[in-house]
């Protein structure tokens, strides 16, 4: 199982809509980080090195594009 991890902000529709996806699939284990909180953003930050959400991690890794992440996301399902 993979590590996952969503950064996130309030008001986003692009996270949103990826916050969405993982609501009607609780079988996927994703950790939601808010980047209001400003260790989530230096974080954000250093792992991806682009200012822009949403951002998931997968074992640490960064993948950004709301669109890229929920066919990863949906990839996890099958
Ligand atoms: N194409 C991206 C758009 C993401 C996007 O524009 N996110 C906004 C917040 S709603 C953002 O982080 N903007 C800051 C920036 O792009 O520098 C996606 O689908 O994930």
């Amino acid at each position: 199982m993979k590590e996952l991890k969503l950064y996130y902000m309030e008001g986003c529709p692009f996270c949103k809509k990826v916050r969405k996806f993982i609501e009607k699939n609780p079988e996927l284990k994703v950790e939601e980080l808010d980047i209001a909180d400003e260790k989530n953003h230096k974080d954000l930050l250093e792992i991806g090195g682009q200012d822009q959400v949403p951002m998931l991690t997968i074992d640490g890794k960064p993948m950004y594009e709301s669109g890229d992440i929920v066919k990863f996301l949906k990839d996890q399902l099958a």
